[in-house]
């Protein structure tokens, strides 16, 4: 049986980024949990969410954060499965300093950082990941891939008339 997925993020303000995530799972039909856990303003939640995530068959965590973003890292070091982090753009500096906390983990202490705003990718990694010991979803991520290479070229012909 596939392992679920567990999303979380620093703060509502970044659930629009982070359902992108959420609905590329529901597209590929995976299972996956929800949640706002903030490494700053609940630290006993986040702390609670990294003792009992094996007990809800969570094995991939996506992580989302914006701004002095230490959610991933912190779920990475009180954890032993993948962390996925999410940079999310931020308001200051536009993401910038989200990216930069995420990625710049010290040796040891890994997070597999997407781009600012890549949840939709951080989905489809975490997807990849379950897809190697599941030829049905591992279907699913060549299906998706396929039709992305189809609608990109049927986008490109360009029509001369229109130049
Ligand atoms: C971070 O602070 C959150 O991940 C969010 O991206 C950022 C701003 O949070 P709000 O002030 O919008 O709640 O912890």
């Amino acid at each position: 049986m596939s392992k679920k997925i567990g999303i979380i993020m620093g703060s509502t303000s970044d659930l629009q980024v982070m359902s992108e995530a959420a609905k590329l799972l529901k597209e590929f039909a995976i299972d996956f949990e929800i949640q706002v856990v903030s490494a700053h303003r609940t630290p006993q939640l986040m702390y609670d969410y990294c003792q009992s995530y094996g007990d809800r068959g969570i094995g991939i965590i996506i992580a989302g954060a914006g701004g002095s973003a230490h959610l991933p890292g912190m779920v990475a070091a009180m954890t032993d499965i993948p962390v996925i982090g999410v940079p999310v753009q931020s308001r200051s500096l536009n993401g910038l300093d989200s990216l930069l906390s995420i990625v710049q983990m010290p040796p040891g202490i890994p997070v597999a950082t997407v781009a600012i705003n890549g949840s939709k990718n951080a989905a489809i990694l975490a997807a990849k990941m379950l897809g190697i010991t599941n030829p049905d979803i591992r279907e699913k991520i060549k299906n998706y891939r396929l039709n992305l290479e189809e609608t990109v070229l049927k986008n490109s012909e360009i029509d001369l008339n229109t130049i």
